[in-house]
């Protein structure tokens, strides 16, 4: 397919590339200059990328930035023609994910949302998992897009149901994570060895994929970013603003928010959400040791 993709950054570039390796056409636009997918052309601009593509590929990083490429000079607006699909990767808004696919419905362009789990490395891999929104009809359009990047579609509804779906994923992952930080921080500072720990969480039904997936990478003191304590920070405020519109109350995640507030203030804002753990190890006056799993 003749696929335009706009947002060359972590996940993006993987894609991207994972695109052009099952043979798609791709050509590629990112803010700042000089990032090249092997084997795709590079536009000028988000509308010059979107020209002639059946598929406009969105991972941006929030939902100003969508926005913009979308709807902001030489975005991707003028180059809509009737039957294009806008598929969004981007984590953002699921209320303004619904207004951006009603303008763009004017041209006959259908907007789907597909956010992603998977990390940094189901992004290298193809082994995304995405949660989409959006008419079954273009989803299925998709179906050879989202197999070239992932290993699972989940279609949650129509479009927004995606976001609105992610943003429930992410509130999970976030608070499951605290829970981890919070125990370890805590069986640290009791003179509990980390491993042994570990190795109990493991045999028990407190056992998850977050734990599992980050437990390593704590132990060994590698907070690199698989997922940026900023891009979590955004999507706990996304949480939080959906909540307030849906008039739900948050009360973990409110707590959580400030946590990560106070990590940015750190300086931690570009390393891993798993540093996090870090504020409460000060806090604490320990640091969580061990070895590798
Ligand atoms: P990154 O690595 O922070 O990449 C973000 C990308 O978004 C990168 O290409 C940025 O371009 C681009 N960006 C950011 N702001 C803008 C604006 N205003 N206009 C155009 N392009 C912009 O994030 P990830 O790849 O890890 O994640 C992307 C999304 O998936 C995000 O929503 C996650 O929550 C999930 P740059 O190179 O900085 O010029």
């Amino acid at each position: 397919m003749r696929v335009a993709f706009v947002g060359l950054g972590i996940m993006g570039h993987a894609m991207a590339t994972n695109l052009v390796k099952a043979g798609h056409e791709v050509t590629v636009w990112n803010r700042t200059p000089g990032k090249l997918v092997e084997g795709a052309g590079v536009a000028p601009n988000p509308g010059a990328a979107a020209q002639g593509a059946e598929v406009v590929w969105l991972c941006v990083s929030d939902t100003d930035a969508v926005e913009t490429v979308i709807f902001g000079k030489d975005g991707v607006q003028a180059s809509l023609t009737e039957g294009m699909i806008i598929a969004d990767s981007s984590t953002i808004s699921p209320s303004a994910t619904m207004k951006f696919a009603e303008r763009v419905s004017a041209k006959g362009v259908a907007w789907v949302d597909a956010p992603m789990t998977g990390s940094k490395i189901g992004a290298r891999d193809g082994t995304l998992v995405f949660i989409v929104g959006g008419s079954e009809g273009p989803v299925e359009q998709l179906k050879p897009l989202f197999a070239a990047m992932g290993k699972r579609i989940f279609r949650m509804g129509d479009t927004g149901k995606g976001q609105a779906t992610k943003l429930a994923m992410n509130l999970q992952i976030a608070l499951i994570f605290e829970g981890f930080a919070e125990a370890l921080t805590l069986a640290t500072k009791l003179g509990v060895d980390t491993q042994q720990l570990l190795s109990l969480i493991e045999a028990t039904m407190v056992r998850s994929g977050v734990v599992d997936y980050k437990g390593p990478f704590i132990l060994q003191r590698d907070f690199t970013p698989n997922f940026p304590l900023r891009l979590m920070h955004k999507d706990i405020r996304l949480t939080l603003e959906a909540a307030k519109e849906a008039r739900v109350k948050l009360p973990a995640l409110e707590t959580v928010e400030e946590i990560y507030e106070m990590a940015s203030e750190e300086g931690n804002r570009d390393l891993d959400y798993a540093a996090t753990l870090m504020l409460l190890e000060k806090w604490a006056g320990v640091q969580v040791k061990g070895k590798a799993a």
